[in-house]
């Protein structure tokens, strides 16, 4: 299954249009202008794989006034930039797909979370391509982002994504070009699905969870039972625990997982959080397994923190931003190999 250990393709995504708050789509390079490339090249030596571009995808958008909102039988809220989203998402799973099948580990830096669609999409047809196999999904956040177009009460796409990845959403009658590029090839099964950090779900979420048996560890489990041994169930659930067979990996990090007083410069932000050592630790472990595929970072929104972007609130969640992708590419390798080289004096 694995990638190449040393091979990094990496997919910059400036996009912001599934939500209503513009800034989502400036980290990206301030992720990079903080130093992250630099490290995941000179420190963690992986070959970088990157066209240098933060995708805007303004050519890929529809003309301004345009992407009207679509109202959907049933719906509460109409759908907010249906076009764009999926646009941009169709694109994206294709830049994902072409790293992914080359056996690059694909890192991809939102932008919000609708960008997910795209990128799970592009490594789920990959990893079914290259190894015959389904594709595993942790998707670490306050929310679910389960919300079909129908329950959704705020029409943002980025509440979404995992609906129209497992399925359970279609391509809306009203507009089949909306989505109609999802094939059963993107798609992941809803039993490799495992959720951790949820406090904040919708209760149609609740009910689309429950409906379809996806494994969710909530806060209230971390607590309960320690990060340590949640992670433990989590990887388990996915076969890929010791001992067990394996399942290639997409890990799908919503930086307002972290509790907003380590990451406060987010769209959605929910207290009772991660602590950015259990987000690290989610990182490690899934580095660890060694089946780790791709990853998104997404939702950290520098403009939002109160005092613009040179604030420390901003500051503070670039860094934490930083620190858990450093991790999930195997940060925590290095640290250990240090203390056996203590132990060996
Ligand atoms: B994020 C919400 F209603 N559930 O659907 C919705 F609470 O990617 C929030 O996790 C979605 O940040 C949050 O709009 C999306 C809301
Ligand atoms: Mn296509
Ligand atoms: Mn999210
Ligand atoms: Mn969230």
């Amino acid at each position: 299954f694995l990638p190449a250990k040393d091979q990094l393709g990496l997919v910059a995504v400036g996009f912001s249009g599934g939500q209503c708050k513009s800034g989502v789509d400036a980290a990206p390079s301030a992720l990079i202008e903080s130093g992250l490339l630099t490290d995941i090249q000179e420190t963690l030596e992986y070959t970088l794989y990157h066209d240098g571009i933060v995708h805007g995808y303004a050519k890929h958008l529809p003309a301004p006034g345009t992407d009207l909102p679509l109202h959907v039988a049933g719906a509460k809220a109409p759908m907010i930039n249906p076009i764009s989203v999926s646009n941009v998402t169709h694109t994206l799973c294709d830049q994902v797909y072409e790293h992914a099948s080359k056996g690059r580990l694909v890192l991809t830096l939102g932008g919000d979370h609708s960008i997910a669609i795209g990128s799970v999409s592009g490594t789920a047809k990959a990893i079914r391509e290259r190894h015959n196999s389904e594709m595993a999904l942790i998707w670490v956040d306050a929310h679910a982002d389960i919300n079909t177009p129908e329950s959704s009460g705020s029409g943002n796409i980025h509440g979404m994504p995992v609906s129209f990845l497992t399925g359970i959403t279609k391509a809306p009658k009203e507009n089949p070009n909306i989505f109609g590029w999802i094939k059963d090839e993107h798609k992941v099964n809803p039993s490799n699905i495992v959720y951790i950090g949820l406090r904040d779900v919708d209760i149609p979420e609740k009910k689309i969870l429950k409906d379809h048996g996806i494994r969710a560890f909530s806060m209230h489990d971390i607590d309960r039972y320690g990060i340590g041994k949640v992670m433990d169930m989590a990887l388990d659930h996915i076969n890929c625990g010791p001992g067990q067979e394996g399942m290639p990996i997409h890990l799908s990090f919503d930086v307002d997982a972290l509790d907003p007083y380590v990451a406060p410069s987010t769209g959605t932000p929910v207290r009772g959080g991660l602590t950015l050592r259990e987000g690290d630790f989610i990182c490690e472990v899934i580095h660890e397994t060694g089946y780790l595929v791709a990853m998104d970072l997404v939702e950290v929104n520098p403009a939002l923190s109160g005092d613009g972007p040179e604030s420390i609130g901003a500051k503070e969640t670039i860094r934490a931003g930083c620190s858990l992708v450093r991790c999930a590419l195997g940060e925590c390798l290095l640290d250990r190999y240090c203390v056996t080289d203590i132990h060996n004096i």
